[in-house]
């Protein structure tokens, strides 16, 4: 791992619909990630939060294919722009969100210095919808598809190409809520998924063995997005999209541990941590304890 970390942090709620998860990034920080980090050895660069537009009128409601749209194109213009430079620096992009239609700029920033960048996305979500197939409406549920190139074109012009990532070089881990149009995406582009069945079934270790040894010699560089929903709900209440039957605390440590050991992760962001949802931070806390782990807590 790059010894120069840069954070940054996306206080961003508008691409879903319960308000507070644009505290996450106080809290992660409250739970003390930038501490940690520098206890491992490493020089942080705390780039404190980028500034968010907030809309006169929050979009919500059926009415709206895309909530929001346009101050969450603006944001992730930022945001990419950010994560560009500290990428140019050489420092390892940590982003703290925010809700997840923030990997859309994180993923604008970074992709653009690989060749073949690869994406392990964590999550109880596929995050692979467009306006078309969206349920909701919400932007943080279409975050994956925008960075394959699908979706409204302000969405997928961020930074001004597309796409950012190719349907082969992403794995995602832990899915159980998929919706019809995602799980279609999924079969016609070939994606990598593994749900909570072949975690159930094969265990976190073998999971992630394969995760590797899928990415390792068709990638030049791994970006890992750790959605705190794809833990049980049970481990991280404060998340705005709770859905049961999730990945556990020692799951979670033990993929980021196996991650951490291969070095092969270049940029990672910490998403939807919602403090109004959460218990004493109690989610805060863990995403934190995830960074210890993914920076090798337990090889230093
Ligand atoms: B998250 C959902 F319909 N699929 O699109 C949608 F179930 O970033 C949920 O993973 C999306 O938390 C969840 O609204 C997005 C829904
Ligand atoms: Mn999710
Ligand atoms: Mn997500
Ligand atoms: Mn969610």
């Amino acid at each position: 791992m790059k010894s120069n970390i840069s954070i940054i942090g996306v206080p961003m709620d508008l691409g879903q619909s319960r308000r507070g998860v644009d505290m996450g990034p106080s809290a992660m920080r409250y739970a003390g990630a930038v501490e940690r980090l520098e206890a491992l050895g490493y020089k942080l660069h705390d780039h404190g939060d980028i500034s968010i537009t907030r809309p006169d009128k929050y979009e919500t409601g059926q009415a709206y294919k895309l909530k929001n749209l346009l101050q969450v194109v603006e944001a992730n213009e930022i945001l990419a722009m950010i994560i560009d430079q500290a990428v140019e620096k050489g420092n390892f992009p940590l982003v703290f969100g925010g809700d997840h239609s923030i990997a859309i700029g994180s993923l604008a920033g970074i992709a653009k210095h690989y060749d073949q960048l690869g994406v392990i996305w964590y999550d109880a979500h596929g995050d692979l919808n467009t306006e078309e197939t969206s349920p909701s409406g919400n932007i943080h549920g279409m975050p994956l598809a925008v960075s394959l190139g699908l979706g409204h074109e302000k969405l997928t012009s961020i930074a001004g190409y597309t796409p950012k990532v190719k349907s082969e070089n992403i794995v995602i881990i832990g899915a159980r809520s998929l919706d019809p149009g995602e799980k279609e995406l999924i079969r016609r582009k070939g994606i990598q998924v593994f749900t909570m069945h072949e975690v159930d079934r094969l265990g976190m270790a073998i999971v992630i063995e394969r995760a590797i040894s899928y990415l390792k010699p068709r990638t030049d560089g791994v970006h890992l997005s750790v959605d705190l929903d794809g833990l049980d709900p049970s481990e991280a209440p404060g998340v705005g999209t709770p859905v049961i039957g999730g990945m556990t605390y020692r799951e979670s440590h033990l993929a980021m541990e196996m991650l951490a050991e291969t070095g092969m992760i270049t940029s990672a962001e910490f998403v939807e941590v919602n403090p109004i949802l959460d218990e004493k931070n109690k989610t805060a806390t863990l995403a934190v304890g995830l960074m210890g782990s993914l920076f090798g807590e337990k090889l230093k």
